[in-house]
C-alpha cells in the first residue's frame, strides 16, 4: 500500500502559476484553413434518370431510327412516323401497302411512349408487325440514350388480326425491367440485303401499351 503525501501550500502555489503561464503562452488563434474556391469543387453530379409521366396508349414520337442504306434503297416502306398511333397497316403487296415501316436488314426504330410504363403482371407491350410473322427483337429503356435492356430476341411476331395486321406481346419481367419509356423494335429476320422483296425485314405498324386506361 502506498501512502499519499498531502500537497503543501508551496506546491499548490507552483501548480497554479504553471497553469496560468501555460494558458498565456498558447497561441489563441489557429491558422485558417486554406480557402476552397468554388471552381475547385467537383462539377455537377450526373443527372439521375427520371422516368416520369403517364404513357400514351400508343407510341407518341419517334426517338431514333436506323436502317441500312441498302435496305432503304430497295424497300418501299421507309417512313418511321407510320409506327406512331394505333395500328393501321392495310393494302396489298408488294407495292400497295400502307401503315408500316419495313426494318430491312437488322434495322430498328426507337419509339417514345410519352411517359413511364411500369411493369405489371403479364404482358406490358404489344408490337404490331404486319404482313406475316417476321421475328422482332425488342429492347426498352427509361432514357432515350439507354442503356436499353433486351426483353426478347427474334420473337416470331404475327398473331393474326386480319390479312395484313398481326402482333406479338412482350413482358418487362422477361428483361427484369421495372419501368421504361422508350421501346426499340429491331428487325429479327436479319435477311441480308438485297432480299427478294420490296418490304424486307420485319414490318413495324405500331406499339401499344397494355393494361393502361
Ligand atoms: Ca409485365
Ligand atoms: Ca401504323
Amino acid at each position: 500500500m502506498r501512502r499519499e503525501r498531502p500537497l503543501t501550500l508551496l506546491a499548490l502555489f507552483a501548480l497554479s502559476i504553471s497553469l496560468l503561464g501555460g494558458s498565456c503562452d498558447s497561441d489563441p488563434s489557429p491558422s485558417p484553413s486554406p480557402s476552397v474556391s468554388p471552381s475547385a469543387s467537383p462539377s455537377a453530379s450526373p443527372t439521375p434518370v427520371t422516368c416520369t409521366g403517364t404513357p400514351s396508349t400508343y407510341a407518341r414520337t419517334v426517338s431514333e431510327w436506323w436502317i441500312p442504306r441498302c435496305s432503304l434503297n430497295y424497300n418501299l416502306y421507309n417512313d418511321p412516323q407510320v409506327a406512331l398511333g394505333p395500328p393501321d397497316a392495310a393494302g396489298f403487296g408488294p407495292e400497295s401497302y400502307t401503315g408500316f415501316i419495313s426494318l430491312g436488314f437488322g434495322g430498328r426504330v426507337t419509339l417514345d411512349l410519352g411517359g413511364c410504363l411500369r411493369d405489371r403482371p403479364g404482358d406490358d407491350l404489344r408490337v404490331f408487325q404486319a404482313v406475316s410473322s417476321e421475328p422482332v427483337t425488342v429492347y426498352v429503356s427509361a432514357s432515350p440514350d439507354g442503356p436499353f435492356t433486351l426483353l426478347e430476341g427474334r420473337k416470331n411476331c404475327g398473331v393474326r388480326i386480319n390479312a395484313v395486321q398481326g402482333y406479338c406481346d412482350f413482358d418487362f419481367a422477361d428483361g427484369r425491367v421495372a419501368e421504361a419509356r422508350y421501346v426499340r423494335v429491331e428487325d429479327g429476320e436479319i435477311f441480308p440485303c438485297p432480299g427478294g422483296t420490296r418490304s424486307e425485314g420485319a414490318d413495324l405498324d405500331a406499339v401499344q401499351v397494355l393494361g393502361t386506361p
